[in-house]
């Protein structure tokens, strides 16, 4: 007995030593969230290069977007939809969208805009052409024949199915190594299609661009990506697209060793709690709804192949929509990207372009939508900005489509999404005492707001009618003077 209590007690001892043993520790995650003070990213979709850095300087800038994505910018297919970015031809820097020397001016005028780049980058596939063609610069190519750049021993041919089409996502091996709608599928795995892959984007980072937007990630096993990645000459932000799909063997977490991964669960459960539940489940939105680590995730309303495929919320939804973004950029979860679109009827419209499929300069509001440019949607970025580094307090909920919360200090937001005007309420903000410009209704510029000014008490409360559908948002950026 004595003997047996002497040995388990050195086993407790041992125990609660081995307790006190360091554990392996995992290396820190490869650059997280979106780099410096401006985190919000906007999808300038199908933009060509000089919209964008008109952009850039008359708007991007000024209201606070820290990144810009922009359309694969490299030769591609020469046909009218949309989709032709998606097939590169050759690593020219020469597409529908612009030329090299415009496409480098842009950058330039981004920058001093005090807005970074990044670059949607498809580097899983080339073309699905079956025979070939001519591509937007004058680039004969094959199928599986890129001349000065691959050849056919460079592709993948998995053979399965009857063709080399991916139709089983069940099957790790056919998502990675099979054809996506026909594309063909490089071999990643190789070290001169790596190396093919790190001098396209070394020539981007030569031109000074901030980040890449890698398309397809899914489709190319992480390991190769960060091989990839380990060839670039500096550092770059990196998000990769990886659609979570549930059951399917590849998962977005095993991305986040190379960077940021895109949350593609969070526009849908938004559109569903805006459409058919209720805001107030949105009080612990994020994390604990099974998503990606926040610092790790680009959370996003939209983009432009879900706003095509359905199942979230988008400009046709009008004021919803706008309410989802500001929500999206009130709320600490990812780093928000914005969506601008071209308007479209049919999945495959090209975005306004010439006879010669040359994209035309965007005109807010004409075939193109400026999402971001919407009151209650470029408003939220300067929110988003001023309220970085707090977490959520205050929360409210009616317990159905009415919701409130602060950023602790910073900024207050409240959005009710009832079919009833909200009155006679006061709302509990915490913020210091003093009159806030409600950016949903007005800007806020040189000390003046243009819309509704909302009066904070000395005790942090302010009383306020809230319209059926609609939202009010203070800020300590726009606080009048
Ligand atoms: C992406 N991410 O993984 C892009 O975000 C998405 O927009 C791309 O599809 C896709 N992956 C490939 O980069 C788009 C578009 C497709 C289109 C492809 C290639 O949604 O419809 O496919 O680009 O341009 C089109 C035709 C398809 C055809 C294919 C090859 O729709 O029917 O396949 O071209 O010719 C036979
Ligand atoms: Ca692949």
């Amino acid at each position: 007995m004595h003997r047996r209590r002497c040995r388990s007690a050195a086993l407790v001892l041992g125990l609660a030593a081995s307790l006190l043993v360091p554990t392996a520790v995992a290396a820190p995650p490869a650059a997280a969230a979106t780099p410096g003070s401006k985190k919000v990213i906007v999808q300038l979709f199908e933009w060509n290069w000089t919209s964008v850095a008109s952009e850039c300087t008359n708007v991007l800038g000024p209201k606070g977007y820290g990144y810009v994505q922009v359309s694969p910018p490299q030769e591609h297919v020469n046909a009218a939809p949309w989709w032709v970015s998606y097939q590169p031809v050759s690593y020219r820097i020469e597409s529908r969208k612009g030329t090299r020397a415009q496409f480098q001016s842009m950058v330039t005028t981004c920058h001093n805009a005090g807005v970074k780049v990044i670059v949607d980058t498809v580097v899983n596939h080339m073309s699905g052409q079956d025979n070939g063609g001519t591509g937007w610069a004058g680039t004969t190519y094959g199928h599986y024949n890129y001349p000065g750049n691959y050849g056919a021993q460079d592709f993948h041919y998995c053979g399965r199915n009857g063709t080399n089409d991916i139709v089983n996502y069940s099957d790790r091996y056919e998502v990675q190594n099979c054809e996506l709608v026909n594309l063909a599928d490089l071999k990643t795995e190789s070290d001169y299609v790596r190396t093919r892959l790190a001098t396209y984007m070394n020539d981007l980072l030569s031109l000074g661009v901030d980040g890449f937007r890698m398309d397809g990630s899914k489709h190319m096993p992480a390991a190769d990506i960060a091989a990839i990645k380990a060839k670039l000459s500096r550092p770059a932000y990196m998000v990769q697209e990886v659609i979570y799909g549930a059951g399917e063997p590849v998962q977005p977490t095993e991305y986040t060793g190379n960077g940021d991964v895109h949350e593609f669960r969070y526009g849908k459960d938004l559109a569903r709690m805006f459409n058919s539940e209720r805001l107030a489940y949105l009080k612990n939105f994020g994390e604990a709804w099974g998503y990606l680590p926040s610092s790790q995730a680009v959370a996003f309303v939209d983009n432009h192949d879900t706003q095509r495929d359905g199942g979230v919320l988008t400009y046709r939804d009008r004021g919803e929509y706008a309410l989802a973004n500001a929500f999206m950029l009130a709320w600490p979860y990812g780093t928000p990207a914005v969506m601008s679109s071209f308007t479209f009827s049919n999945k495959d419209q090209a975005p306004p372009s010439d006879a010669t499929n040359k994209v035309l300069n965007t005109t807010c509001y004409s075939g193109w939508e400026c999402e971001h440019r919407w009151r209650a949607i470029a408003n939220m970025v300067g929110f988003n900005n001023a309220v970085q580094g707090t977490g959520v307090s205050n929360w409210y909920d009616n317990g159905y489509q009415h919701i409130a919360f602060s950023r602790t200090g910073k900024g207050y937001l409240t959005v009710n999404d009832e079919d009833f005007a909200v009155t006679g309420r006061s709302y509990y903000t915490g913020l210091p005492a003093g009159r806030y410009c409600d950016v949903i209704h007005g800007d806020f510029s040189n000390g003046t707001c243009s819309g509704p000014v909302v009066t904070v008490d000395s005790a942090g409360w302010f009383a306020a009618t809230v319209n059926a559908h609609d939202a009010i948002a203070i800020h300590i950026g726009a606080k009048l003077p």
